[in-house]
């Protein structure tokens, strides 16, 4: 069963993906955020960046709407994400899968220099691509930044994800990683 804090952190990161502001997830907001990114970067929709991030969205989206779209309508609404979510986060398989899908994409498409590292700029251009506004970076990544040496490596990212997903805590730095929730 997911806590009422977990809820509400799965109901930010579902408004995040639900870039068409429409209640549902669907095919295109994977492909809104892809060429938001595209835009963003400069990168044409031709060029092999764009064309393996759009193959791992779909991926993504298939593997989601296979596991989570239960009414089988094309719309992954919010009842069905934590659903799934509730099922993802009692096994552990899938739980580490997901986790680390989510972590290769911050680190290849937002490590803007390419440092390995995630600085605040870079986690600004995160949350902007993924519907929230880069003014709350600032004031996260600081909180974020636990060891206060200015960047995100893979293993904090993954320790925050980690938090931000199964904390019950409602002081854990992580919680407000995505901004608001
Ligand atoms: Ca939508
Ligand atoms: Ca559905
Ligand atoms: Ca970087």
């Amino acid at each position: 069963m997911l806590t009422e804090l977990q809820t509400r952190k799965l109901v930010k990161y579902f408004s995040m993906y639900d870039a068409d502001c429409s209640g549902c997830i669907e095919a295109e907001n994977f492909e809104q955020i892809a060429k938001k990114l595209a835009a963003r970067r400069n990168w044409s929709f031709r060029s092999p960046r764009y064309l393996t991030l759009v193959n791992q969205f779909e991926y993504d989206w298939k593997h989601l709407r296979a596991a989570a779209d239960k009414s089988h309508n094309g719309q992954v609404n919010l009842e069905e994400w934590l659903s799934y979510y509730d099922g993802v986060l009692n096994d552990s398989d899938r739980y580490y899968q997901s986790l680390r899908t989510l972590m290769n994409l911050v680190l290849e498409a937002f490590d803007v220099n390419e440092d390995g590292k995630i600085r605040e700029p870079e986690w600004g251009e995160f949350l902007s691509i993924f519907n929230v506004s880069p003014v709350y970076a600032p004031r996260v990544f600081p909180v974020i930044d636990t060891d206060s040496n200015g960047y995100l490596d893979r293993a904090g990212l993954m320790s925050l994800l980690d938090d931000f997903f199964h904390s019950d805590e409602s002081d854990c730095a992580a919680n407000q990683m995505f901004g608001p929730y």
